[in-house]
């Protein structure tokens, strides 16, 4: 481990370091300078950068954090709009690798809310003294591997530029929002707010107008906070969504308690994937919940019986109520059925609830919505649906939006729009592999990775939670551990292998795709439109990104790769000097 401090010869430079709080004696590395390689760059400090950058401390690594946030928090720091909350419950959606952390963080509620989620991330940042190793305020817009040196080249867009053996993108899966492409959307001209890019210091919708367009997940838990302040608040729905009351509640210091006495038996469940990690903590006996059963073998009764359990639970967990909804089409409809009855035996008007139901994609395969007061919310004077699909968006205007039909005008706009989902942020970025190669030429028809981990020609670079790995369609914190943890055996391979570079091998790659694309076939998840798919990107390749085997299975093949000599990946050790 390399460490270098200020000598009176040092070069002149204005500003060490960014970080005026942190002492010189308490920063490894007091200065980034381009000559002296990091062992390890890490991009993004969210749970997967933090994560990666504990471990890797904690192995004697010296690494540098780049973030383009000015604090940690990646996804809980962006998303701060009202509702925002998690949909994997708050005892599951949280780190597992310090019993004490687990044991001295005391969650209040049942779904942790995003300012108690960044609270917690913020809390594990100081309490690990992560801080001083990441570099705020700066967006990585290049990294280019040498070939030569055997080491990526980071840069930055405040112009800093680093250099590493080993880079390993914690950049998000949804990182990057989208834009919607409604004619005019820059004519209008009063505030709009995009929800994954919302002001830290909050909006008060107060005796507003206000239009909101989108009714995914995140307008779904925007919808019922911004309804309670606004004048008048118009939903405009392209897509109706299925979603499930989260029945959130304040978490009972007696159940959480109990609960983290077996915290290992817990944490090791949703490892193996024996529980979901989204709402089975309070399922008793707990966790796991009764046990689904096929569609075919419930006569009505049974079958009301069951999907009423679940729907009382609440989240997530409803997709896995009946054993094949996301496998067989007439098991899908009717637990579709179930919750369009249920959202007719919320919302009033028959109209309106009609236009709430979704029809065009099989529950689950969009990713399954969390809410509070969702459907109730429409019950309100005070807000309208505007169904799309009847009068679609013309063009915004400098007042709001015209539809086929109307014209709206807001005091505010707020565009519940999406990402550019698991791709979007490692394709914003220059990212170039042996021969000068283009990720984005790379993946030209889809992103392609050896266990969601490498991409072939790009030695040396990990995405953390990349397309290929359960990733979005698991508890995050769960594979994001798996990931970091995985990535480090690989290195410590290289090391015991005294080699300097890893890659994955092309034919393991492409087989792995292909393996990742017959799971996700043998389901209905691609009958969707969803951003898994990339359907919501214009232009964006349709190819099913995450392994849909669940993380337990992912777990086993990890597992058995490392066993069997990483197989697929390939070392190589240092070439001759001239070579
Ligand atoms: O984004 P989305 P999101 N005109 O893509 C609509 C996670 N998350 O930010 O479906 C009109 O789901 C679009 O319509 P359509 C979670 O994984 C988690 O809500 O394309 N409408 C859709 O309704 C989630 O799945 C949590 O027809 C347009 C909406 O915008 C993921 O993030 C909370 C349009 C986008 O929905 C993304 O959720 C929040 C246009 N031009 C998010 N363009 C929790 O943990 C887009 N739309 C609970």
């Amino acid at each position: 481990m390399q460490s270098q401090s200020p000598t009176a010869d040092a070069p002149d430079f204005e500003v060490p370091f960014d970080d005026p709080e942190v002492p010189f004696d308490d920063c490894e590395v007091p200065f980034d300078d381009p000559e002296v390689p990091f062992d390890v760059i890490v991009v993004g400090a969210g749970f997967a950068g933090l994560y990666a950058l504990h471990r890797l401390r904690e192995s004697g690594h010296r690494v540098r954090v780049y973030e383009a946030g000015d604090s940690v928090g990646g996804t809980w720091y962006w998303n701060r709009y009202p509702g925002a909350r998690c949909d994997a419950e708050s005892l599951a959606y949280s780190f597992s690798f310090s019993p004490e952390l687990e044991q001295e963080w005391e969650w209040t509620e049942r779904y942790a809310g995003q300012p108690e989620i960044l609270r917690y991330i913020e809390h594990v940042t100081d309490r690990f003294e992560l801080r001083q190793h990441i570099r705020f305020n700066r967006k990585v817009t290049s990294a280019h591997w040498d070939e030569h040196a055997r080491e990526w080249r980071l840069t930055t867009d405040a112009g800093d530029t680093a250099r590493a053996p080993v880079c390993i993108m914690a950049t998000g899966c949804l990182s990057v929002p989208k834009v919607p492409d409604i004619p005019g959307i820059g004519d209008y001209e009063g505030p709009k707010y995009l929800t994954g890019r919302w002001p830290h210091e909050g909006v008060d919708f107060s005796g507003l107008r206000v239009g909101i367009v989108g009714t995914g997940s995140s307008a779904i838990q925007a919808i019922p906070v911004i309804a309670e302040q606004a004048e008048h608040l118009t939903v405009f729905q392209r897509t109706p969504n299925f979603s499930i009351p989260a029945h959130n509640r304040p978490l009972d210091p007696d159940f959480a308690r109990a609960y983290k006495e077996h915290y290992r038996e817990h944490r090791r469940l949703y490892q193996l994937g024996l529980s979901s990690g989204f709402g089975d903590t309070q399922i008793q006996p707990s966790p796991g919940g009764p046990a689904a059963e096929q569609v075919m073998a419930l006569d009505d009764a049974d079958f009301e019986r069951i999907c009423d359990d679940y729907w009382a639970t609440g989240g997530a967990r409803f997709t896995g109520a009946i054993a094949d909804t996301l496998i067989n089409e007439a098991a899908n409809a009717r637990v579709s059925a179930y919750v369009h009855k249920k959202i007719r035996s919320i919302v009033r008007d028959p109209k309106t609830a009609d236009a709430l139901c979704p029809h065009s994609h099989p529950l689950g395969t969009k990713r399954i919505c969390v809410d509070t007061n969702y459907f109730e919310t429409y019950n309100r004077a005070n807000v309208s649906l505007v169904d799309l699909q009847e009068t679609p968006i013309e063009t915004a205007n400098p007042t709001g939006l015209r539809t086929t039909a109307d014209s709206y005008a807001f005091d505010a706009l707020v565009l519940a729009t999406g990402f550019d989902a698991m791709t979007g942020a490692l394709l914003g970025m220059d990212i170039r592999g042996e021969g000068d190669v283009a990720l984005a030429d790379a993946w030209a028809e889809g992103p392609r990775a050896y266990l969601g981990l490498m991409v072939s020609g790009f030695p040396n670079l990990f995405t953390v939670t990349g397309p290929g790995s359960p990733s979005v369609l698991s508890n995050m914190l769960v594979s994001i551990e798996q990931h970091i943890e995985f990535i480090l055996d690989v290195m410590a391979a290289m090391a015991e292998r005294d080699a300097t570079q890893v890659d994955a091998e092309a034919e393991a790659q492409e087989a792995w795709v292909a393996h990742v694309r017959e799971v996700a076939d043998a389901t209905l998840m691609p009958k969707a439109g969803s951003w898994y798919m990339g359907a919501n990107v214009p232009g964006k390749p349709r190819v099913f990104m995450p392994y849909a085997a669940g993380v337990g299975v992912y777990r086993e093949v990890c597992e058995d790769v490392a066993a069997n000599g990483f197989r697929g990946f390939r070392f190589d050790a240092p070439t001759p000097a001239g070579n």
